[in-house]
């Protein structure tokens, strides 16, 4: 049974997609621990996972490799109750924010697309401003849902294409 409030839901299901990354305390147990939260969430189908692909740090600095992967749900959730319970999940796994962006974490989720929405607001830009030029978001999404379309973007398989496989490897299952 679930103890949480229920979040207002919205009358149709969305398709939503979430960035999962992890560089500390055992990534990829991270992120089954967390994919394990995505399909409790309530109002909410988890559909798709990718597989776990390594890649080191974006910014090249001195912290540990990356394990990444992308997840695909049916939702309810409006967009700003999704990425609140995303935000909740990061906290229960023991992310600390720090003053500066982009250091190493136990578990980041993104919201990458929801449905064909275009938010721009400071905290919930969707598209996620990131995602054309990442191959550890753009190469687990084409193995997933290579026709999804990134609203304003283009699909996947398009997008993909322009981006290098480089420092990115498929971890076996
Ligand atoms: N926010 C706005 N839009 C969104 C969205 N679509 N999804 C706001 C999630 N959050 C969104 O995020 C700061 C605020 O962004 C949130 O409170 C939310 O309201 P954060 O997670 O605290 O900060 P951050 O992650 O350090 O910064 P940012 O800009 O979100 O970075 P990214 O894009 O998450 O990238 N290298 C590899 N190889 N793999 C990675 O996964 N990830 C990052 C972080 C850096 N380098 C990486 C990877
Ligand atoms: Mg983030």
């Amino acid at each position: 049974m679930r103890s949480a409030p229920r979040p207002e839901a919205t009358s149709c299901w969305v398709p939503a997609w979430i960035g999962l990354g992890s560089n500390l305390d055992d990534p990829p147990r991270q992120l089954r621990q967390a994919l394990a939260a995505l399909a409790e969430l309530p109002d909410s189908r988890l559909l798709l996972q990718s597989g776990f692909y390594r890649s080191p740090p974006m910014d090249g600095t001195d912290q540990p490799d990356y394990v990444n992967a992308v997840a695909g749900l049916l939702t309810r959730m409006s967009a700003d109750n999704l990425l609140a319970a995303l935000l909740e999940t990061e906290v229960r796994q023991g992310r600390v924010r720090g003053s500066r962006r982009w250091i190493a974490r136990t578990l980041d989720l993104d919201l990458l697309t929801y449905g064909g929405a275009v938010i721009e607001a400071p905290a919930l830009k969707v598209p996620h401003p990131g995602i054309a030029s990442r191959n550890f978001v753009l190469l687990p999404l084409l193995a997933t849902a290579p026709d999804l379309s990134i609203p304003g973007l283009g699909t996947v398989r398009r997008l993909a294409g322009a981006v290098s496989a480089t420092g990115l490897a498929r971890l076996p299952a």
